[in-house]
């Protein structure tokens, strides 16, 4: 499969650990944080050659992140350290009612990034480049750069271009993120969003099929009903496949590794089921550790998994 290219802001993140609120945690859990690194990260267990495009301060914070995301076996080759700018920061805030994110990532390196990140190499030779929902919500240059991206039509692109919704409600007011999201997903060749995540942003009553009325245009869109199913909408019409059981260790991430499953069958040329079920398998990787990045299961047990009648997905 020709090479993925996933842009974004990726930080670096504090977790109290033992999990209590910040106010009184003693010890805390550093970690990086970042939805389209997460996606590079399932794709280099997937063996699908992807590079990473992003920027970090020259700091160490900075160094973390980039080791953490080279180690998972994703090109970071072009990622510019900036001398002027910090790494963004992610504090997790754990409470009763759940847990809350506090950003400290105003004025990062990575919100300098814009589109003249898209003339150059890896973009340029890439057959596919990822990009979400997060970045045109950080800053006036991030929001151009993706909008650039799509500003192409998509049978004109020399690359396929996919997209995550992955709305930051504490990033940018719920009325403008709609309309943004929706016109910027529409331009996308493949369209990740979570069914509660489409009803938040376009209406409590938005049903599956009514996304792909408000999403006509790309090749695919894949809707997320969180731990029951995914249903992919092509012009083939609907294809649903129900999530794998399984203990739920902590969630985040499991999104960005659906992506990257469901990309890496899609990639390889498989049948839009297999593609859903690979991005089922990859989610239950993120789903069973702490962390965003956990290991995919071997080869055999993957194919094993994919061969299961449709009746043991169910
Ligand atoms: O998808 C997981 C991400 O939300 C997390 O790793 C942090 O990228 C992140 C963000 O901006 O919230």
């Amino acid at each position: 499969p020709g090479r993925v290219v996933c842009v974004g802001e990726t930080m670096a993140a504090l977790t109290p650990d033992p999990p209590r609120p910040l106010a009184d945690a003693g010890t805390v859990r550093l970690s990086v944080a970042g939805a389209e690194s997460n996606v590079a990260m399932f794709l280099a267990d997937h063996k699908i050659p992807v590079s990473w495009l992003s920027a970090l301060g020259d700091d160490p914070l900075g160094r973390r992140v980039r080791t953490t995301v080279a180690n998972a076996g994703v090109d970071v080759s072009q990622v510019r350290t900036d001398p002027h700018r910090p790494t963004g920061l992610l504090v997790k805030d754990p409470g009763p009612g759940g847990t809350r994110v506090h950003y400290y990532r105003r004025g990062s390196a990575a919100s300098a990034l814009g589109p003249g990140l898209l003339d150059q190499e890896p973009v340029t030779t890439a057959a596919l480049v990822h990009l979400t929902g997060i970045t045109p919500a950080l800053s006036a240059s991030c929001r151009s750069l993706v909008t650039q991206a799509l500003a192409v039509p998509a049978d004109e692109r020399p690359y396929a271009v996919s997209f995550d919704v992955n709305h930051r409600a504490a990033l940018w007011p719920d009325g403008t993120a709609a309309s943004v999201l929706r016109e910027l997903a529409d331009r996308a060749d493949v369209v990740f969003v979570g069914l509660d995540e489409a009803q938040g942003l376009w209406g409590a009553d938005v049903t599956v099929p009514g996304i792909r009325e408000l999403l006509p245009h790309p090749r695919i869109v894949v809707v997320k009903d969180g731990a029951r199913a995914a249903t992919a909408l092509t012009a083939e019409g609907m294809r649903t496949v129900p999530a794998l059981r399984t203990t739920v260790v902590e969630p985040v991430g499991a999104g960005d590794a659906f992506a990257a499953g469901f990309l890496a069958g899609l990639l390889r040329g498989t049948t839009t089921v297999r593609a859903l079920r690979l991005g089922h398998i990859t989610a239950v990787s993120a789903l069973q550790v702490t962390g965003d990045h956990g290991p995919l299961p071997d080869p055999a047990e993957i194919e094993r998994l994919l061969g299961l009648s449709a009746g043991a997905w169910e």
